[in-house]
């Protein structure tokens, strides 16, 4: 049975007047000398793609499920399972991340929801032997039962703490069962709703605990790919510990995590955060921390976590602008941490926000490529700060330099020329190419 409506997509070129077509991504091409699919290592996002039934805070569901019987049973997430594969078989999409929970239903109790599991990822994995298909990362969702009201790693309560340990050893198993390339966690609930009834200190211990836990459970089972911590200033809690990428590299660091974790940024998250994507991936990649991205966009009007796909051509371009910079990709991917919207409820919406996010990465990719090859914007970076490649610029880089010697050069030399950004120049330049 098959529940798209449509073969699989093909690239036709940008004249194409298909709907279901590529306009420009066409997997095999290369660029760079890389094909496009290794450049952009797309994901599909099980959570979305399979268990969102696009309900919102003020109205049900609308999504059209016709493979799902609404139940909890083993076998109907045993037949989401052939579901998602035509999906991804369709797309041409060759990752998938999951929670644990998404994948199968929790039970009403741990050593039944364990085997569940263990009956889906028996299934995941006989789809992934038979099509090619990888696990980018897997997770385990710590956020939604009402355990884990006040937290999982950050909660008051040891037995919860608990719980959540034994939660993500099975999902960190699974993964590596199923040769997953990463392992994420997000701390939807790592956080709190109000300091008033919160030790901040005993709370940050814990989840560094929990983490270096983590890391000893994944050398116990030969599980190597990295960790990944995906920031988020709130929603669902008022704070969340992992608030930005400078506040997780922190944390990182101030727990001596940075060996085992890389950062997964999530473009509407960075957005939550008062940043820009750009800014929460320079961050990460500058300290040789980026590992995965979830792509999606907010809305500049909605000031939630909408996680609406990305077509949006500038800001593809200046995703990949940073990852080309700092080499590709390796283990992560662009994970689609999308929905649709609420209005657009059939199957075969799917497949059109899919096409959309990989054609806007397509030219994104080939724009950012472009852009570098033409060299003029590196040329001016590099430029600016040209005062630093020799004498008391080289001094002080190379730490030489003392306040005397500051002093004497200022005293010698009078007040500095003050050069030109040329902001809106660059601006100009980078529109040259889109
Ligand atoms: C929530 C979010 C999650 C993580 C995985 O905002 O992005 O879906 O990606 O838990
Ligand atoms: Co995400």
């Amino acid at each position: 049975m098959q529940y798209f409506d449509c073969d699989k997509i093909q690239f036709e070129g940008p004249g194409s007047k298909n709907a279901l077509s590529f306009k420009h991504y066409n997997p095999e091409e290369l660029i760079d000398g890389k094909s496009m699919k290794d450049h952009l290592r797309f994901a599909g996002a099980y959570w979305h793609v399979m268990r969102n039934d696009l309900s919102d805070p003020f109205g049900a569901g609308t999504a059209n499920m016709p493979w799902d019987d609404g139940s909890d049973s083993v076998d109907n997430a045993i037949k989401r399972v052939d579901v998602f594969f035509e999906f991804l078989e369709k797309t041409g999409i060759e990752y998938y991340c999951w929670h644990d929970r998404d994948i199968a239903p929790e039970l009403n109790d741990l050593s039944a929801s364990h085997a569940a599991l263990d009956a889906v990822v028996a299934k995941l994995k006989e789809k992934q032997s038979e099509t090619g298909v990888k696990l980018l990362w897997g997770t385990a969702c710590l956020f939604s039962h009402p355990r884990y009201a006040h937290g999982a790693a950050t909660s008051p309560d040891a037995s919860v703490y608990a719980y959540a340990g034994a939660q993500v050893k099975k999902a960190l198993e699974c993964t590596k069962e199923l040769d997953g390339l990463g392992y994420t966690f997000w701390g939807g609930r790592e956080g709190y709703a109000t300091l008033l009834n919160t030790n901040m200190k005993r709370e940050l211990d814990h989840l560094a605990a929990f983490f270096h836990m983590a890391v000893d459970h994944a050398k116990k089972i030969g599980f190597d790919g990295p960790f990944y911590i995906e920031p988020k200033p709130r929603e669902p809690s008022t704070h969340q510990y992992d608030s930005d990428a400078a506040a997780c590299l922190n944390f990182l660091r101030q727990y001596d995590l940075m060996d085992h974790f890389k950062l997964n940024i999530e473009t509407n998250h960075a957005t939550l955060a008062g940043h820009t994507m750009e800014h929460e991936l320079t961050v990460s990649a500058e300290a040789g921390m980026l590992g995965s991205i979830d792509a999606n966009r907010g809305d500049t009007l909605v000031g939630w976590d909408t996680d609406q796909f990305p077509t949006d051509i500038y800001l593809a371009t200046q995703v990949m602008l940073v990852v080309l910079d700092m080499g590709g990709l390796t283990t992560g991917g662009l994970n689609f941490d999308a929905k649709r919207r609420r209005e657009s409820h059939e199957p075969i919406d799917l497949i059109h926000a899919h096409i959309g996010g990989m054609d806007a990465f397509a030219r994104g990719l080939k724009i950012a490529s472009a852009i570098r090859n033409d060299g003029r914007l590196a040329k001016f970076v590099d430029e600016r700060y040209g005062s630093f490649n020799s004498g008391i610029g080289a001094d002080i880089e190379s730490g030489k330099c003392s306040f005397e010697d500051l002093e004497k050069f200022a005293f010698a030399n009078g007040e500095p020329t003050l050069a030109s950004g040329r902001q809106e120049m660059l601006e100009n330049l980078i529109n040259e190419f889109i």
